[in-house]
Protein backbone atom coordinates (compact mmCIF):
# COMPACT_ATOMS: atom_id res chain seq x y z
CA UNK A 1 0.00 0.00 0.00
CA UNK A 2 2.79 2.59 0.83
CA UNK A 3 4.62 1.58 -2.83
CA UNK A 4 1.36 2.22 -4.40
CA UNK A 5 0.65 5.48 -2.65
CA UNK A 6 4.23 6.71 -3.54
CA UNK A 7 4.00 5.78 -7.04
CA UNK A 8 0.19 8.13 -7.31
CA UNK A 9 1.89 10.90 -5.70
CA UNK A 10 5.15 10.61 -8.28
CA UNK A 11 2.11 10.75 -10.90
CA UNK A 12 0.41 13.68 -9.72
CA UNK A 13 3.91 15.49 -9.77
CA UNK A 14 4.60 14.37 -13.37
CA UNK A 15 0.45 15.20 -14.14
CA UNK A 16 0.91 18.89 -12.76
CA UNK A 17 4.26 19.56 -14.49
CA UNK A 18 2.91 18.46 -17.79
CA UNK A 19 3.09 21.41 -20.73
CA UNK A 20 3.12 19.91 -23.99
CA UNK A 21 5.77 20.66 -26.75
CA UNK A 22 3.05 19.97 -29.44
CA UNK A 23 0.65 17.62 -30.75
CA UNK A 24 2.55 14.73 -30.36
CA UNK A 25 3.31 14.95 -26.88
CA UNK A 26 -0.38 15.89 -25.97
CA UNK A 27 -1.37 13.10 -27.68
CA UNK A 28 1.38 11.01 -25.48
CA UNK A 29 -0.03 12.55 -22.19
CA UNK A 30 -3.39 11.55 -23.31
CA UNK A 31 -2.64 7.44 -23.54
CA UNK A 32 -0.54 7.13 -20.82
CA UNK A 33 -2.70 8.62 -18.31
CA UNK A 34 -6.43 8.51 -20.02
CA UNK A 35 -6.36 5.64 -22.61
CA UNK A 36 -8.05 2.45 -22.61
CA UNK A 37 -4.60 0.89 -21.46
CA UNK A 38 -3.40 3.59 -19.68
CA UNK A 39 -1.97 4.14 -15.95
CA UNK A 40 -5.63 5.55 -14.57
CA UNK A 41 -7.81 2.90 -15.90
CA UNK A 42 -5.21 0.29 -14.39
CA UNK A 43 -4.87 2.18 -11.35
CA UNK A 44 -8.97 1.50 -10.83
CA UNK A 45 -8.58 -1.86 -11.82
CA UNK A 46 -6.13 -2.49 -8.67
CA UNK A 47 -9.21 -0.88 -6.51
CA UNK A 48 -10.09 -4.43 -5.85
CA UNK A 49 -6.98 -5.78 -3.94
CA UNK A 50 -7.50 -2.32 -1.96
CA UNK A 51 -8.69 -3.23 1.81
CA UNK A 52 -12.52 -2.81 1.64
CA UNK A 53 -11.54 -0.33 5.05
CA UNK A 54 -9.44 1.72 2.75
CA UNK A 55 -11.01 1.56 -0.44
CA UNK A 56 -12.98 4.64 -0.23
CA UNK A 57 -9.87 6.43 0.62
CA UNK A 58 -8.19 5.15 -2.40
CA UNK A 59 -11.24 5.98 -4.74
CA UNK A 60 -10.90 9.61 -3.77
CA UNK A 61 -7.30 9.79 -4.56
CA UNK A 62 -7.66 8.26 -7.89
CA UNK A 63 -10.44 10.08 -8.94
CA UNK A 64 -8.42 13.43 -7.74
CA UNK A 65 -5.37 12.16 -9.96
CA UNK A 66 -8.10 11.58 -13.16
CA UNK A 67 -9.31 14.81 -12.65
CA UNK A 68 -6.06 16.48 -12.40
CA UNK A 69 -5.07 14.71 -15.37
CA UNK A 70 -8.04 15.45 -17.34
CA UNK A 71 -7.87 18.93 -16.70
CA UNK A 72 -4.08 19.01 -17.57
CA UNK A 73 -5.08 17.45 -21.29
CA UNK A 74 -7.88 20.20 -21.72
CA UNK A 75 -5.29 23.24 -20.83
CA UNK A 76 -2.78 21.28 -23.01
CA UNK A 77 -4.92 21.50 -26.21
CA UNK A 78 -6.72 25.08 -25.57
CA UNK A 79 -2.68 25.98 -25.14
CA UNK A 80 -1.55 24.62 -28.14
CA UNK A 81 -4.51 25.94 -30.36
CA UNK A 82 -3.35 29.45 -29.07
CA UNK A 83 -0.06 29.19 -30.56
CA UNK A 84 0.69 31.70 -33.13
CA UNK A 85 1.86 29.82 -36.15
CA UNK A 86 0.40 26.36 -35.41
CA UNK A 87 -3.13 26.39 -36.98
CA UNK A 88 -5.76 24.54 -35.71
CA UNK A 89 -3.56 23.41 -32.72
CA UNK A 90 -2.12 20.77 -35.45
CA UNK A 91 1.41 20.85 -35.32
CA UNK A 92 3.20 23.12 -38.40
CA UNK A 93 3.68 20.65 -41.44
CA UNK A 94 6.65 22.45 -43.21
CA UNK A 95 5.93 20.01 -46.03
CA UNK A 96 2.86 22.11 -47.30
CA UNK A 97 3.04 25.04 -50.13
CA UNK A 98 3.34 28.36 -48.25
CA UNK A 99 0.71 30.91 -48.18
CA UNK A 100 0.52 32.59 -51.41
CA UNK A 101 2.22 36.57 -50.73
CA UNK A 102 -0.67 38.81 -51.87
CA UNK A 103 1.73 41.12 -53.95
CA UNK A 104 0.23 44.30 -55.08
CA UNK A 105 0.48 45.67 -58.71
CA UNK A 106 2.51 48.05 -60.30
CA UNK A 107 0.45 51.56 -61.11
CA UNK A 108 -0.45 51.85 -64.89
CA UNK A 109 1.29 55.53 -64.71
CA UNK A 110 4.53 53.97 -63.64
CA UNK A 111 4.27 50.57 -66.15
CA UNK A 112 4.12 53.08 -69.24
CA UNK A 113 6.31 55.86 -67.37
CA UNK A 114 9.10 52.90 -67.11
CA UNK A 115 8.03 51.94 -70.46
CA UNK A 116 8.65 55.69 -72.23
CA UNK A 117 11.95 55.59 -70.36
CA UNK A 118 13.10 52.30 -71.30
CA UNK A 119 12.30 53.42 -74.96
CA UNK A 120 14.38 56.39 -74.88
CA UNK A 121 17.33 54.78 -73.02
CA UNK A 122 17.97 52.77 -76.00
CA UNK A 123 18.47 55.65 -78.50
CA UNK A 124 21.00 57.30 -76.31
CA UNK A 125 18.66 59.71 -73.98
CA UNK A 126 19.50 59.76 -70.18
CA UNK A 127 16.72 60.71 -67.21
CA UNK A 128 16.94 63.87 -65.63
CA UNK A 129 15.03 65.01 -62.67
CA UNK A 130 14.80 68.36 -60.88
CA UNK A 131 12.30 70.41 -58.28
CA UNK A 132 8.12 69.85 -58.24
CA UNK A 133 8.15 73.79 -56.50
CA UNK A 134 10.03 76.30 -58.97
CA UNK A 135 10.35 79.51 -59.62
CA UNK A 136 9.12 82.05 -62.34
CA UNK A 137 12.47 81.77 -64.31
CA UNK A 138 12.45 78.12 -64.62
CA UNK A 139 8.78 77.95 -64.99
CA UNK A 140 8.30 80.34 -67.45
CA UNK A 141 10.63 83.48 -68.05
CA UNK A 142 13.51 81.38 -69.82
CA UNK A 143 10.75 79.38 -71.80
CA UNK A 144 10.19 82.66 -73.70
CA UNK A 145 6.80 83.40 -71.53
CA UNK A 146 7.60 86.65 -69.99
CA UNK A 147 4.98 88.18 -67.30
CA UNK A 148 1.56 88.78 -69.17
CA UNK A 149 2.26 86.64 -71.85
CA UNK A 150 -1.11 84.93 -73.16
CA UNK A 151 0.47 81.60 -72.69
CA UNK A 152 0.67 82.13 -68.76
CA UNK A 153 -2.98 82.49 -68.81
CA UNK A 154 -3.61 79.33 -71.06
CA UNK A 155 -1.87 77.25 -68.33
CA UNK A 156 -3.34 78.13 -65.30
CA UNK A 157 -1.16 77.82 -62.52
CA UNK A 158 -1.23 77.21 -58.84
CA UNK A 159 0.80 79.95 -56.83
CA UNK A 160 2.57 79.80 -53.57
CA UNK A 161 1.02 82.40 -51.61
CA UNK A 162 3.55 83.63 -49.57
CA UNK A 163 6.45 83.44 -52.42
CA UNK A 164 4.83 84.43 -55.63
CA UNK A 165 7.87 84.39 -57.65
CA UNK A 166 7.31 80.52 -56.82
CA UNK A 167 5.00 78.00 -58.63
CA UNK A 168 4.02 74.30 -58.60
CA UNK A 169 5.92 73.84 -62.20
CA UNK A 170 3.24 73.37 -65.09
CA UNK A 171 5.92 71.06 -67.04
CA UNK A 172 9.27 69.24 -66.55
CA UNK A 173 10.57 71.77 -69.05
CA UNK A 174 11.83 73.63 -65.77
CA UNK A 175 14.14 70.68 -65.00
CA UNK A 176 15.18 71.08 -69.15
CA UNK A 177 16.08 74.46 -68.76
CA UNK A 178 18.23 73.95 -65.47
CA UNK A 179 19.92 71.04 -67.49
CA UNK A 180 20.67 73.68 -70.43
CA UNK A 181 21.64 76.10 -67.86
CA UNK A 182 25.09 73.96 -66.60
CA UNK A 183 26.33 74.39 -70.14
CA UNK A 184 27.50 70.62 -70.84
CA UNK A 185 26.63 69.93 -74.66
CA UNK A 186 25.00 67.99 -76.41
CA UNK A 187 22.09 67.53 -74.34
CA UNK A 188 19.74 64.49 -74.50
CA UNK A 189 17.59 64.08 -71.60
CA UNK A 190 14.19 63.00 -71.29
CA UNK A 191 12.41 64.41 -67.88
CA UNK A 192 9.60 62.36 -66.05
CA UNK A 193 7.56 64.20 -63.43
CA UNK A 194 4.43 65.02 -61.77
CA UNK A 195 3.29 68.51 -63.09
CA UNK A 196 0.20 70.86 -61.93
CA UNK A 197 -2.47 72.87 -63.07
CA UNK A 198 -5.02 74.63 -61.76
CA UNK A 199 -8.16 73.13 -63.70
CA UNK A 200 -11.30 71.86 -63.29
CA UNK A 201 -11.08 67.99 -62.42
CA UNK A 202 -13.28 66.05 -64.56
CA UNK A 203 -12.99 62.51 -66.60
CA UNK A 204 -10.10 64.53 -68.94
CA UNK A 205 -8.61 66.64 -67.35
CA UNK A 206 -6.94 66.72 -63.31
CA UNK A 207 -5.34 69.71 -61.45
CA UNK A 208 -1.80 67.34 -61.55
CA UNK A 209 -0.85 64.90 -64.02
CA UNK A 210 2.45 63.06 -65.31
CA UNK A 211 4.61 64.11 -68.20
CA UNK A 212 7.56 63.37 -69.70
CA UNK A 213 9.25 65.48 -72.38
CA UNK A 214 12.56 65.56 -73.74
CA UNK A 215 15.02 67.20 -75.19
CA UNK A 216 18.16 67.10 -77.64
CA UNK A 217 20.95 69.56 -78.78
CA UNK A 218 23.60 69.42 -80.69
CA UNK A 219 25.10 70.60 -84.04
CA UNK A 220 22.73 70.44 -86.77
CA UNK A 221 19.99 68.58 -84.87
CA UNK A 222 17.41 68.60 -87.17
CA UNK A 223 13.83 68.42 -87.38
CA UNK A 224 14.24 65.03 -89.75
CA UNK A 225 15.62 64.17 -86.21
CA UNK A 226 12.76 64.91 -84.54
CA UNK A 227 10.72 62.56 -86.90
CA UNK A 228 12.50 59.73 -86.99
CA UNK A 229 13.27 59.76 -83.35
CA UNK A 230 9.40 60.48 -82.28
CA UNK A 231 8.28 58.07 -85.10
CA UNK A 232 10.26 55.35 -83.46
CA UNK A 233 9.08 55.87 -79.73
CA UNK A 234 5.44 54.90 -81.64
CA UNK A 235 6.32 51.78 -83.31
CA UNK A 236 8.06 50.77 -79.69
CA UNK A 237 4.77 52.06 -77.76
CA UNK A 238 2.00 51.10 -79.71
CA UNK A 239 2.95 48.40 -82.27
CA UNK A 240 4.48 48.16 -85.45
CA UNK A 241 1.20 49.08 -87.10
CA UNK A 242 1.34 52.43 -86.15
CA UNK A 243 1.11 55.54 -88.27
CA UNK A 244 2.21 58.55 -87.25
CA UNK A 245 1.21 62.40 -88.69
CA UNK A 246 2.34 66.11 -88.01
CA UNK A 247 0.62 68.37 -87.62
CA UNK A 248 1.82 72.70 -87.47
CA UNK A 249 1.17 73.71 -84.16
CA UNK A 250 2.20 76.84 -81.91
CA UNK A 251 4.14 76.64 -78.58
CA UNK A 252 6.35 79.72 -77.15
CA UNK A 253 8.93 77.66 -76.52
CA UNK A 254 9.35 76.28 -79.89
CA UNK A 255 9.68 77.56 -83.77
CA UNK A 256 8.42 75.14 -85.68
CA UNK A 257 5.74 73.95 -83.78
CA UNK A 258 3.82 70.39 -84.58
CA UNK A 259 1.45 68.15 -82.87
CA UNK A 260 1.51 64.35 -83.25
CA UNK A 261 -1.24 62.38 -84.35
CA UNK A 262 -1.34 58.14 -83.92
CA UNK A 263 -3.35 56.13 -86.61
CA UNK A 264 -6.14 55.05 -83.92
CA UNK A 265 -5.20 51.92 -82.13
CA UNK A 266 -9.41 51.04 -81.29
CA UNK A 267 -10.27 50.79 -85.29
CA UNK A 268 -7.00 50.93 -87.04
CA UNK A 269 -7.80 54.15 -88.91
CA UNK A 270 -11.37 53.68 -90.14
CA UNK A 271 -12.99 56.21 -87.62
CA UNK A 272 -14.68 55.06 -83.61
CA UNK A 273 -15.76 56.94 -81.19
CA UNK A 274 -12.01 57.01 -79.30
CA UNK A 275 -10.98 58.86 -82.60
CA UNK A 276 -14.14 60.95 -82.79
CA UNK A 277 -14.25 59.01 -86.53
CA UNK A 278 -11.13 60.92 -87.72
CA UNK A 279 -8.78 57.45 -87.52
CA UNK A 280 -6.31 59.66 -85.77
CA UNK A 281 -5.41 60.46 -82.08
CA UNK A 282 -3.36 63.16 -80.61
CA UNK A 283 -0.59 62.34 -78.38
CA UNK A 284 1.86 64.98 -77.75
CA UNK A 285 3.39 68.15 -78.80
CA UNK A 286 6.63 69.34 -80.24
CA UNK A 287 8.88 71.48 -82.55
CA UNK A 288 12.35 72.61 -82.71
CA UNK A 289 13.90 74.77 -80.03
CA UNK A 290 13.42 78.14 -80.34
CA UNK A 291 16.71 80.17 -80.90
CA UNK A 292 15.91 82.66 -77.93
CA UNK A 293 15.49 79.81 -75.36
CA UNK A 294 18.99 78.34 -75.95
CA UNK A 295 20.26 81.96 -75.54
CA UNK A 296 19.24 82.55 -72.62
CA UNK A 297 20.23 79.40 -71.13
CA UNK A 298 23.67 80.63 -72.55
CA UNK A 299 24.22 78.42 -75.77
CA UNK A 300 24.99 79.45 -78.75
CA UNK A 301 21.90 79.22 -81.25
CA UNK A 302 24.09 79.82 -84.23
CA UNK A 303 26.26 76.48 -83.60
CA UNK A 304 24.04 74.61 -81.61
CA UNK A 305 20.44 73.31 -82.98
CA UNK A 306 17.64 71.20 -80.83
CA UNK A 307 14.30 69.40 -81.02
CA UNK A 308 11.96 69.34 -77.51
CA UNK A 309 8.83 67.09 -77.14
CA UNK A 310 6.21 66.39 -74.05
CA UNK A 311 3.33 64.67 -73.41
CA UNK A 312 1.14 63.10 -70.91
CA UNK A 313 1.90 59.43 -69.39
CA UNK A 314 -2.18 60.02 -68.25
CA UNK A 315 -3.31 60.19 -72.15
CA UNK A 316 -0.81 57.96 -73.25
CA UNK A 317 -2.06 55.12 -70.67
CA UNK A 318 -5.32 56.15 -71.78
CA UNK A 319 -4.93 55.12 -75.03
CA UNK A 320 -2.64 51.75 -74.13
CA UNK A 321 -5.55 50.31 -71.71
CA UNK A 322 -8.75 52.48 -73.06
CA UNK A 323 -9.15 53.82 -69.91
CA UNK A 324 -11.91 56.39 -70.22
CA UNK A 325 -11.54 58.46 -67.02
CA UNK A 326 -8.43 60.03 -66.42
CA UNK A 327 -9.84 60.30 -62.14
CA UNK A 328 -9.51 56.67 -61.98
CA UNK A 329 -5.67 57.22 -62.13
CA UNK A 330 -5.77 58.91 -58.86
CA UNK A 331 -8.70 56.89 -56.78
CA UNK A 332 -6.61 54.22 -55.52
CA UNK A 333 -9.64 51.93 -55.96
CA UNK A 334 -8.44 48.16 -56.10
CA UNK A 335 -10.84 47.22 -58.48
CA UNK A 336 -9.20 49.12 -60.75
CA UNK A 337 -5.47 48.87 -59.70
CA UNK A 338 -5.62 44.69 -59.45
CA UNK A 339 -6.48 44.83 -63.04
CA UNK A 340 -2.93 45.66 -63.41
CA UNK A 341 -1.54 42.80 -61.79
CA UNK A 342 0.67 41.06 -64.56
CA UNK A 343 0.34 43.48 -66.74
CA UNK A 344 3.38 44.86 -68.47
C1 LIG B 1 2.44 69.27 -74.72
C2 LIG B 1 3.48 70.02 -75.43
C3 LIG B 1 5.80 70.46 -75.46
C4 LIG B 1 8.06 71.16 -75.26
C5 LIG B 1 6.91 70.62 -74.70
C6 LIG B 1 10.22 72.13 -74.60
C7 LIG B 1 11.12 72.23 -73.57
C8 LIG B 1 12.21 73.03 -73.73
C9 LIG B 1 12.44 73.66 -74.90
C10 LIG B 1 11.50 73.54 -75.88
CL1 LIG B 1 13.33 73.18 -72.49
N1 LIG B 1 10.42 72.78 -75.72
N2 LIG B 1 9.13 71.34 -74.43
C11 LIG B 1 8.08 71.51 -76.61
C12 LIG B 1 6.92 71.32 -77.36
C13 LIG B 1 5.79 70.81 -76.81
O1 LIG B 1 4.72 69.90 -74.83
O2 LIG B 1 1.35 69.26 -75.12
N3 LIG B 1 2.80 68.59 -73.62
C14 LIG B 1 1.90 67.82 -72.84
Amino acid sequence: MEDITQQIAAYKTEIAAFRPSGEAALEAFRVRFLGSKGILKELFAGMKTVAPEQRKDFGLVLNELKQLAEEQYHNGREQLQDRPGESGGREADHTLPAEPQRLGARHPISLVRSRIISIFEKIGFSIAEGPEIEDDWHNFSALNMPENHPARDMQDTFYVAKAPDWVLRTHTSSVQVRVMEQGKLPIRIICPGRVFRNETISARAHCFFHQVEGLYIDENVSFADLKQTLYYFVQEMFGEESRVRFRPSYFPFTEPSAEMDISCLICGGKGCSVCKQTGWVEILGCGMVHPRLLENCGIDSRRYTGFAFGMGIERITMLKYQIRDLRLFSENDVRFLKQFEGAV
